[in-house]
């Protein structure tokens, strides 16, 4: 089967997750609003603005069509393609700590979203610069710590994950969003990620394992994988690129 991914043009944003598992899978897919061939962004305008018979209509992208459904939310298409894919233990628990943990993601990705759009994702990062620069500087002082933290604290104690897992002893969707939370936060923070790598080895270990694996090497070889940009959720500006208090008051 052929999914149909539906994600804005131009950015990795939150499609990015999803690409990577249908990259890492080998999976074919369409990315449908990058293929004129298939209706381009208005088949994905159109999807959200109609009613639809395979479920819910989605609120935002990304989504993702298969042959029965059509299904909305990151960390929801993740559990739901995780099995199929094999990105995801077998055991119903595996699978439910696999969505926990990717939501716990998900929370953390609208915050980085917050740090360039505090006051409203409605204007634009030019009209809530203060309020941003305030927002950053708070989130690389408590948030990104405690996110990060988390998320070590689960491949440290995964007692079969070799240090390499955040699961189990298996490869999974969730890796791949770590390894793509690490990129994004390089390109965004590169300052408070220097500081911030030495205290999560673990989640550098995961990245540095994915980054490896044929598919996803050859997926960031390939060109197909969209260079971050300040469309996206992770964004470079200058200004942004604080030091965080905890690295100031020990570096
Ligand atoms: N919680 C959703 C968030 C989806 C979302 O915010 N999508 C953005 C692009 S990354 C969007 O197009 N939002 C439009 C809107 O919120 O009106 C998820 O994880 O998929």
């Amino acid at each position: 089967m052929t999914y149909e991914l539906y994600y804005w043009p131009g950015l990795q944003g939150r499609g990015e997750f999803i690409r990577l598992a249908l990259e890492d899978a080998g999976a074919p897919y369409i990315d449908v609003a990058r293929s004129a061939e298939h209706g381009g962004v208005r088949a994905l305008q159109a999807m959200m603005a109609g009613s639809c018979a395979r479920g819910p209509s989605p609120f935002a992208p990304p989504f993702l069509k298969t042959d029965d459904l059509v299904l909305a939310q990151v960390a929801n298409i993740l559990h739901f393609l995780g099995p199929k894919l094999e990105l995801v233990g077998a055991t119903e628990a595996s699978r439910h700590h696999a969505l926990q943990l990717q939501l716990t993601i998900a929370d953390l990705i609208a915050e980085v979203h917050d740090t360039h759009h505090p006051a409203s994702t409605q204007l634009y990062y030019e009209d809530q610069k203060p309020e941003a620069l305030r927002r950053t500087q708070s989130f690389l002082d408590a948030r990104l710590p405690k996110f990060l933290g988390y998320l070590e604290r689960n491949v440290q104690d995964n007692s079969s994950g070799a240090g390499a897992h955040l699961l189990g002893a298996e490869h999974c969707y969730v890796d791949l969003s770590v390894y793509q939370i690490v990129e994004g936060l390089r390109y965004a923070f590169p300052t408070a990620m220097k500081a911030m790598e030495p205290k999560v080895p673990g989640l550098v270990t995961v990245h540095n394992r994915v980054a490896e694996r044929p598919r996803i090497k050859a997926y960031v070889a390939s060109g197909r994988r969209i260079a971050f940009n300040e469309n996206g959720i992770f964004r470079r500006y200058p200004e942004l690129d604080l030091v965080p208090s905890w690295a100031s008051a020990t570096t």
